[in-house]
């Protein structure tokens, strides 16, 4: 299944040919029992897999850079990674959905593959307007999620998404780690998207901070002192040994310095999806398809 995927110059026809059972019992049945990418796509029925369909120890764990709707740039993405999901955790570090062309289409993709990932700005951005909380943006392109027959299951699903995971060696949430937060999971794990928390609200837009953890009015022009980015300081902890994966600054590119992996490669903008596999310590890169979001990447990054 991983082969007839991951080998063929054309992505398009092992998609449209392979179609497969979808909820085959993981570890029997077919080879290695994980639904293959062609499985998911286009299936809009209602069925409801959970992360318990991805590998419990899997042997990579796959972070992927703020997707924005870009289901196309995803859909390669997988099939370079030769996702397996008996094998492999796949977690998108936010910002699945808005501003790209097919929302619906991504987190069906995530949701049928079991994915993990967290909630970043966007997200919250969608759940709230769903909720009536929060007015849609003019440049939001959620309507398609909002008027999808399964749009309903697709936006719990994403709901359900914490706002930071943390393993011995990792931690991954989509903007950044305050100064203060000795125990990121404690601070972050029992608050609610569809309400506005200092907390989550550092957590999923920080770009930059003094050394106390307040933001400036905006990260661009660079505020300069006493304004760093956030990871300067988690840098700066001589006790830590995890690594923060995270999204959220694409104006920023590929991020690879020590003990911070930052993914937002501006696919939306027309730049490429990166997939950091965490054991393997390498990126993974496919370009976009075209320009999905203004016609130049925005230095400031507008959050929403
Ligand atoms: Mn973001």
């Amino acid at each position: 299944m991983r082969g007839s995927l991951a080998q063929g110059g054309d992505p398009q026809g092992p998609l449209e040919a392979k179609v497969v059972p979808l909820m085959d019992t993981p570890g029997k049945g077919s080879p290695r029992g994980s639904p293959c990418l062609g499985a998911l796509v286009g299936n809009t029925g209602p069925v409801t897999p959970s992360e318990s369909t991805q590998a419990k120890d899997p042997e990579r764990r796959i972070f992927i850079g703020d997707i924005q709707g870009c289901r196309e740039e995803l859909e390669r993405l997988l099939e370079t990674l030769n996702i397996d999901t008996a094998r492999d955790a796949v977690h998108p570090v936010g910002d699945l959905i808005n501003r790209g062309p097919d929302s619906a289409g991504v987190l069906r993709i995530l949701r049928e593959l079991g994915a993990g990932g967290v909630l970043g700005n966007h997200d919250m951005h969608a759940l709230r307007v769903r909720a009536g909380t929060r007015r849609s943006g003019k440049r939001d392109t959620l309507e398609d999620l909002f008027g999808a027959e399964d749009g309903a299951h697709l936006l719990d699903w994403l709901a359900a998404r914490p706002f930071v995971r943390v393993w011995p060696d990792l931690v991954c949430v989509h903007a950044g780690i305050h100064p203060d937060w000795n125990d990121p999971l404690a601070v972050l794990q029992d608050l609610d998207p569809l309400t506005s928390h200092p907390h989550t609200d550092f957590a999923t837009r920080v770009r930059t901070c003094d050394a106390d953890g307040a933001r400036p009015d905006e990260d661009w022009p660079p505020p300069g002192p006493p304004f760093r980015p956030w990871y300067s300081y988690w840098q700066e902890r001589e006790e830590e040994t995890r690594t923060v994966v995270y999204g959220h600054w694409a104006s920023a590119g590929l991020v690879r310095k020590p003990r911070v992996r930052g993914l937002d490669t501006g696919c939306v903008w027309g730049k490429r999806l990166t997939a950091w596999i965490a054991e393997e310590d390498r990126c993974v890169h496919v370009d976009a398809a075209r320009v999905y979001s203004a016609s130049s990447l925005p230095p400031s990054d507008e959050a929403n």
